[in-house]
Parts: C-alpha cells; sequence; structure tokens
C-alpha cells in the first residue's frame, strides 16, 4: 500500500517553497498547540520543527470546544519575505485569522482576525499589483489586506465546482504562466473525495473549469487509499509539480475502518494542454523511526500535543527532573479537561510503553479518538484496569492487583491483516503490563473498529498518550514503536 509521507493525522495540507526548502502546516481541531509545522528538502521526508499556535494569545480552546471544533484547513504561503498563515477557528467565534513569521519554526505572531471574512479554508494570494486575495469554501473570494484584517469591497462568488458535486472546499488560486488556477476540493471529506480545477485571465476570474475534472479522485475505485482530496500545489526548484492531499488508509473490509485519521499524501503533477494531470500517489517512507522520549530535555518535543490548552501548572517536566509530571484536571479521562499529553499514532501496528507512577494520583496510558471513544489501562493504588469508552457505552473491561510503586504500562496495536480477520475490524489493540523481567501480561485486548473515524465521526484520528484521572501522576518516558 502506498505510504502517507507524513503518517498519522496531519490532514489538510497546505505547502509552500523557499528556495530548496519547503515548509507545510496541517489542521489540528482541539490539540493544543495548534497547526504542526514540518520542514523538508524532498517533499518525502518530512520533519516537525513546532506548532504555529503555542500560546493562548493564539488560540483559546476551552473544555466547550467540541472535539473535531477548533482548528481548520490552513493555508501557507511565503510574500515579500514573510511567511504567512490563514486559518479558521471553528468555535468560540474564532473566525478567519492570519499569522506571520520570517521563521516557520517560530514564534508566530498573535491573530490578525478577519471579522468580515466569512466561510472556512482561507486561502491567501497576491497579484502583481499587491492585491491580496482570500478564498474560502464555496468559492468566494475577499480582498483583504493581511497585516490589518481590513476588507475592501464586497465577497465575490468565483466558482461552485463541478455541478452536482457538493462542497466545494479548500481553494487555492495560483498564478502559473499566463493563466490563474482555482483548485478545490469537492465531494466530501469521505469516500467521495476529489480535487478539481479551473483557470481564467485574473485572480477573480472568469473561471473555466478543466474538461478533465476531477483531476485527481479514488471514489469508485478498490484503491487501498481513500478520501483523496484537500490538495495543494508547490513547484520544486527544477521546474516539476506536485501535490499535496489528504487521504485514508482504511482497513477492514469495505468500505473499511480507518484509524489514523485523513494522512498527509504527495503525487506528481504533469501539465497538458495548460491544464495539470495527477499521477501516481508517491509512495512515503514513514520510516520504522522508533520514538522515545525520557522527558530530560524541559521542554516537550513538538509532536506532544495536550487537549485544547495546557499549562505548566498541570503539565510539566520541572516538578520532578526527567519526569512528566500531571496534575489531573476534570474528573476522569473522559472529561473533555482531562489533562492528556499525547501524539498521534502514526502507523497501522505500533505499541506504546510508558513508565508510570501513581503514587499520589490514578492515570496511564490511554489510545483516543475523542470524548466518547477511547481505551486505556489506568493504574491506582495497587489496582491496574483497562476501561473502555464506546459512545454511551462506559466500561470496566479487565482489573488486576498491581504492587504499590512505578509500573510499565503497555498497547499494542495490531493491524489485522488476513482477510477473515479483516472483514471484522481494521486491528485489535492489547493492554498489558510489562513484567521487571521484559514479558508482558495482557489484561485484554480490544477491538479497534470503534476507534475509527467511520465510528466517531469528526475529523480527527488516534492520539496516544498519558494521562492523569486524579491527584498527580508522573511518567519517567514514553516509547513508541513502530510495528509494521
Ligand atoms: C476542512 C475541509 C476538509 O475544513 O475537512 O478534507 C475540513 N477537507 O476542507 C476539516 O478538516
Amino acid at each position: 500500500m502506498t505510504q502517507p509521507v507524513i503518517p498519522g493525522m496531519f490532514p489538510d495540507p497546505s505547502v509552500c517553497r523557499v528556495g530548496e526548502d519547503y515548509y507545510l502546516v496541517c489542521s489540528s481541531f482541539e490539540y493544543f498547540p495548534g497547526i504542526p509545522v514540518f520542514h523538508s528538502r524532498d517533499l518525502v521526508h518530512w520533519t516537525q520543527i513546532g506548532n504555529a499556535l503555542d500560546r493562548p494569545s493564539q488560540l483559546r480552546l476551552t473544555a466547550e470546544t467540541p472535539a473535531s471544533a477548533g482548528i481548520y484547513a490552513p493555508t501557507l504561503r511565503h510574500h515579500d519575505g514573510r511567511f504567512w498563515l490563514i486559518v479558521t477557528s471553528v468555535s468560540h467565534g474564532g473566525g478567519n485569522m492570519v499569522f506571520t513569521t520570517t521563521d516557520p519554526a517560530g514564534p508566530w505572531s498573535d491573530p490578525v482576525l478577519l471579522p468580515d471574512v466569512g466561510g472556512i479554508d482561507p486561502d491567501l494570494a497576491w497579484d502583481d499589483e499587491g492585491n491580496c486575495w482570500c478564498t474560502v469554501a464555496g468559492v468566494q473570494q475577499y480582498r483583504i489586506d493581511p497585516a490589518t484584517g481590513e476588507t475592501f469591497g464586497t465577497p465575490q462568488r468565483l466558482w461552485s465546482g463541478t455541478p452536482k458535486a457538493k462542497a466545494p472546499e479548500a481553494p487555492h488560486l495560483y498564478r502559473i504562466g499566463e493563466h490563474w488556477y482555482l483548485m478545490i476540493a469537492e465531494g466530501g471529506t469521505e469516500r467521495g473525495h476529489a480535487v478539481s480545477i479551473a483557470r481564467g485571465p485574473s485572480p477573480n476570474g472568469p473561471f473555466e473549469p478543466c474538461p478533465a475534472n476531477p483531476i485527481l479522485s479514488h471514489r469508485s475505485t478498490d484503491e487501498p487509499v481513500q478520501n483523496t482530496g484537500h490538495a495543494d500545489l508547490v513547484q520544486a526548484p527544477d521546474g516539476s509539480w506536485w501535490m499535496v492531499l489528504l487521504a485514508v488508509r482504511p482497513g477492514g473490509g469495505t468500505p473499511g475502518w480507518h484509524v489514523l485519521g485523513r494522512e498527509t499524501f504527495l503525487a506528481p503533477v504533469t501539465w497538458s494542454d495548460g491544464w495539470p494531470v495527477v499521477g501516481e500517489l508517491t509512495s512515503g517512507d514513514p520510516g520504522a523511526v522508533a520514538d522515545l522520549d525520557d522527558f530530560d530535555a524541559g521542554e516537550l518535543r513538538p509532536c506532544w500535543v495536550s487537549l485544547r490548552d495546557r499549562s505548566e501548572e498541570h503539565c510539566t517536566t520541572k516538578e520532578r527532573s526527567g519526569w512528566l509530571t500531571l496534575h489531573a484536571r476534570g474528573s476522569s479521562v473522559d472529561d473533555p479537561a482531562v489533562i492528556f499529553v499525547g501524539r498521534r499514532q502514526q502507523h497501522l501496528s505500533c505499541r506504546a510503553r510508558t513508565l508510570v507512577d501513581p503514587a499520589e494520583g490514578s492515570g496511564g496510558l490511554a489510545v483516543r479518538l475523542d470524548e466518547d471513544h477511547h481505551y486505556e489501562i489506568e493504574v491506582a493504588s495497587g489496582e491496574v484496569r483497562v476501561l473502555a469508552r464506546i459512545g454511551p457505552l462506559r466500561t470496566v473491561v479487565a482489573s488486576r492487583p498491581t504492587p504499590d510503586g512505578p509500573v510499565v504500562l503497555v498497547v499494542q496495536v495490531d493491524e489485522r491483516t488476513t482477510m477473515w480477520e479483516a472483514r471484522s475490524g481494521p486491528d485489535t489493540l492489547t493492554f498489558g503490563v510489562e513484567e521487571a523481567d521484559g514479558t508482558v501480561t495482557s489484561l485484554a485486548t480490544l477491538d479497534g473498529k470503534y476507534l475509527s473515524t467511520e465510528v466517531s465521526g469528526g475529523f480527527t484520528g488516534r492520539v496516544i498518550g498519558m494521562y492523569a484521572a486524579a491527584g498527580t501522576v508522573h511518567f519517567d518516558w514514553f516509547d513508541y514503536q513502530p510495528l509494521s
């Protein structure tokens, strides 16, 4: 199966190039810090260099921010020596806002609000006269000043996409050769997702649709990679053109269940009669990069995300040197205010382990899709339990006594690969305790189907991490090992 170039829940990619360097950003929804920023020199191997929204003055999400709300679909561009990021905060009236910097690794500015720009999936493009055009889903266009948030004139409708196709969104405007191109996603971000394009003489159109639309879609195919859409174009220093896009890798039978969220893929683009032709997806190399974090570094790495906010008061590596200390907030792991620190699951089979000291509280290791869909292994005062939340069902699946003192908790995710097994779901999750001799005593194996986006709905994928349910819990290290 074709591999994503950025595996895990990194959807709605937007890319730009400055010299030999590519930069890419993605949606981040209810997670904080928000908007992961990646760097690459070849479009295939990417390194996360930071998060654009890493302080409350940039991103204020609260326990009332629903799952899959928050930060949607950014666009990243470079203009006049600065990086510009425009994004929609779909919560608390955040609306559309612009951030800027000279260093994409950060810090980024505080937001410039665009109160008069409606819609989602905002794009930025400048014309030769220096006008800045902001195009949003629908597809509507505004002329704005990104430095002040001022809007000029009235919004214009540019194109509503292919007749009978729904949800014209993710617009991006490009000046390429003699034409202005307007590329969109349409069909909705599920199995009907597609990319279409139109071109015209000016940034305001009129736009003529490509006769070959959609230029990319896997709908109605048995491709193992599905939901292809929400794309952005970039030209390489050698003049070749490339497309980054989102797609999913559903496991199990048809139509399957995807568990890693919508991931970032790459495809080559050639041109014919002034229209782009999208080639086969380029297989990435997510690599079997094990990732052990011993929390000795002081600052948390950019891959770690929390739910809606993060403060030193509840999450710190400065209280016990070389440990991550979480002070519980809320009442349980079901609580939207739960103190959680996790990283995206990026491989269809993988193992996560953590050494937890529950001496002053209870907490553990969770695999989370949202507040209503998560499994965890939790330790508290001499007992270790496996818990499951599937919609309205909340249950203790297994429990056993455990000696006082630190304990290593383990979750192993195994992709179901044989046809008969896979008919009942994409994978299994086995929760257990690692004994002193390194063997693992399993407590329970659960069906991964219920931690899939097809079951939970929404736009996110699995995040695996540590949480405090009550009191104070210390974590010495967290180890993530790909198994596939
Ligand atoms: C985003 C829309 C989409 O705003 O999903 O896949 C929404 N495309 O363009 C959230 O990711």
